[in-house]
């Protein structure tokens, strides 16, 4: 069994999601905030089989987008030292994914 996290563009999570849950897959969505643009983003936790981890990429390339993201001002979160500055355009890949082994699962 593994676990996959995918963090997607809240745009995108809609039709990931459907598409995903179509296919027979269990999904569930977390509301997320990257780090770097201080933007909303999804987090998907999919618990699958270790064969069906290359459907989900698949999924994952076919119904999300890259697309470029301008940085928002944050000095007034005091954060003006950190890399990138406001106004700064940025590509936000279409889904970052992690693979994890899962030790128990189970329904009770
Ligand atoms: P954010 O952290 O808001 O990052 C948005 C985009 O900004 C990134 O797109 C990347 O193009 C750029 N970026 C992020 N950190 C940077 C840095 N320290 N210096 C320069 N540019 C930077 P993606 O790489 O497609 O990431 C989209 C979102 O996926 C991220 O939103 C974050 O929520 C998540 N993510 C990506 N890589 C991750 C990782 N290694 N660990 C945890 N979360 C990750």
């Amino acid at each position: 069994m593994k676990l996959v996290l995918a963090i997607v563009n809240n745009d995108d999570s809609p039709i990931v999601t459907s598409t995903l849950t179509r296919d027979g897959f269990f999904v569930t969505t977390l509301s997320t905030t990257g780090g770097f643009l201080n933007a909303g983003n999804r987090t998907l936790l999919i618990g699958t089989e270790e064969d069906k981890i290359d459907t989900i990429k698949d999924i994952l390339k076919q119904t999300c987008s890259t697309r470029k993201q301008k940085k928002a001002s944050d000095s007034s979160l005091g954060r003006g030292l950190y890399p990138g500055s406001p106004g700064e355009e940025v590509t936000v890949g279409g889904a970052t994914y992690f693979v994890l082994d899962v030790e128990d699962f189970g329904k009770v």
